[in-house]
């Protein structure tokens, strides 16, 4: 059944705060990452300096969507799963800026990990070429308003799925033939990875997709993951490459 007209979602002052919030937890990382990295030699910082890039653009993405920007009115449909109503009626802000700030920290994550398996650079380009196609194809679905956005979404998944099939085969074997720090390190920040890169869709799916969940809930949702996607798994990666050399890796 159709139920009537309903408000236009966005998100309100604590969906705001919270966006903030972790805009504040990304700059302090940054601020850590590199202060960490100036107490390496010149040659050792590498993956200091590319794991304070991905929380540095997600500092400015955050404060982007803290203050209501990079966002876009789209006309949604308001499903309410449970009764199975659909009212067809009013928008939602779909933020942009998200797949902005992916398009640029998702290869840069995978870079972080795959070089940490001394992967053949023609490999990463793969998979960096994968990951790209995912964050557009999601970005198109979300700024679609008819249920073509799920044949976005699924072409989306088919990247997930060759990205994480590197990781489990061809990355995992170079890995472990470097040797204990970098197969221990890459298994640790893998499995996060691989977990955590699936709850995404699942996200989108409640938010941009089916609009399940408020944009509120979307924000919480998205933030938590990003916290620990970005700044937390960072600092495993980084602990890790303690007993992990440059020379080890072929860098
Ligand atoms: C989308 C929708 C289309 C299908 C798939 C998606 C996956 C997105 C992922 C994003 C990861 C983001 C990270 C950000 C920063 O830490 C685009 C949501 C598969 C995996 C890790």
């Amino acid at each position: 059944s159709v139920i009537g007209q309903r408000a236009n979602l966005e998100i309100t002052t604590h969906g705001s705060d919270w966006y903030f919030t972790v805009c504040a937890i990304m700059g302090f990382s940054t601020l850590a990452f590199m202060g960490m990295a100036m107490t390496k030699p010149q040659g050792h910082r590498i993956f200091h300096y590319l794991t304070a890039a991905i929380t540095a653009t997600a500092c400015i993405s955050y404060f982007c969507m803290g203050s209501n920007l990079g966002q876009v009115p789209i006309q949604a449909e308001f499903v309410r799963p449970f009764r199975r109503q659909v009212a067809s009626a009013g928008t939602r802000e779909i933020f942009y800026v998200r797949y902005i700030d992916w398009f640029i920290t998702t290869p840069l994550l995978l870079t972080d990990l795959l070089l940490t398996a001394g992967i053949p650079w023609p490999t990463l380009i793969a998979v960096i070429f994968a990951d790209i196609a995912m964050i557009v194809t999601g970005l198109v679905g979300a700024l679609t308003q008819t249920r073509y956005k799920w044949g976005f979404w699924t072409f989306g998944m088919f990247g997930l799925f060759y990205i994480i099939y590197e990781l489990v085969g061809p990355a995992r074997r170079h890995a472990s033939a470097l040797g204990e720090g970098p197969s221990k390190t890459f298994l640790m920040c893998g499995v996060l990875l691989s977990f955590l890169w699936f709850l995404y869709p699942i996200a989108w799916g409640l938010s941009e997709g089916g609009n399940v969940i408020h944009p509120d809930s979307e924000a919480v949702f998205y933030g938590i993951l990003d916290v620990i996607a970005k700044p937390v798994w960072g600092a495993l990666l980084l602990w890790g490459h303690r007993n992990i050399t440059p020379q080890q890796l072929g860098l």
